[in-house]
């Protein structure tokens, strides 16, 4: 892994630790754009059930595409960093229907309507599950040219959080504040309400 631009180690020590501080964990952001950029699989590529290889200069990405007919199929191995939303995008042409499963569900409609041997592009936003997701794109009838696939993922917005530690709050009552409980780690302050 490569690390761009300043790099920021903030360790937050327990008031109680005394001597040398012992580090559970560092998490670590990547915020360079470019490294979290969409990943291309190319058609020709990927896994072809009766599809054929074609790497005539037509246009299309990478060496070639692949041509589906009725019954064929094209299968993309998609990795996934983290459960989440990302952004399928299709690139395909000609006169011909194709459908898409994604982990084996159906996603509505598929590759059609491109006509006159222009390049179409198709995208569904769709959940993928961290690892290895399994994309087939099917012939339904005529030839589909598929060129590529185009995998964006869908960058969450991050959540406002706010933390408030009880030690912080209004003390009534019986409650009193404790440094006594070991377990109480990370992201805490080593105290507790009791
Ligand atoms: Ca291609």
């Amino acid at each position: 892994m490569v690390f761009r631009g300043p790099v920021r180690w903030t360790i937050r020590r327990r008031p109680a630790t005394n001597g040398d501080a012992i580090i559970n964990k560092i998490d670590l952001q990547l915020d360079d754009p470019a490294v979290q950029n969409s990943a291309v699989y190319e058609a020709e590529q990927a896994d072809l059930n009766g599809a054929t290889a074609d790497y005539r200069p037509q246009g299309q990405s990478g060496a070639g595409t692949a041509d589906i007919r009725r019954g064929q199929n094209v299968t993309f191995w998609v990795d996934s960093t983290s459960d989440g939303y990302s952004d399928l995008a299709f690139r395909y042409k000609d006169a011909g229907a194709a459908g898409v499963t994604v982990n084996g569900l159906s996603l509505g409609g598929g590759l059609d309507g491109a006509r006159g041997g222009n390049w179409s592009t198709r995208t569904d936003r769709v959940y993928l599950s961290a690892g290895i997701n399994k994309v087939v794109v099917t012939g339904y009838g005529g030839e589909v040219t598929l060129d590529k696939l185009t995998v964006t993922p869908v960058q969450a917005p991050q959540p406002d959080v706010a933390t408030y530690q009880a030690e912080g709050g209004t003390l009534t009552g019986t409650a009193q504040v404790s440094n006594a409980y070991d377990m109480v780690r990370d992201n805490d302050r080593g105290t507790v309400v009791t």
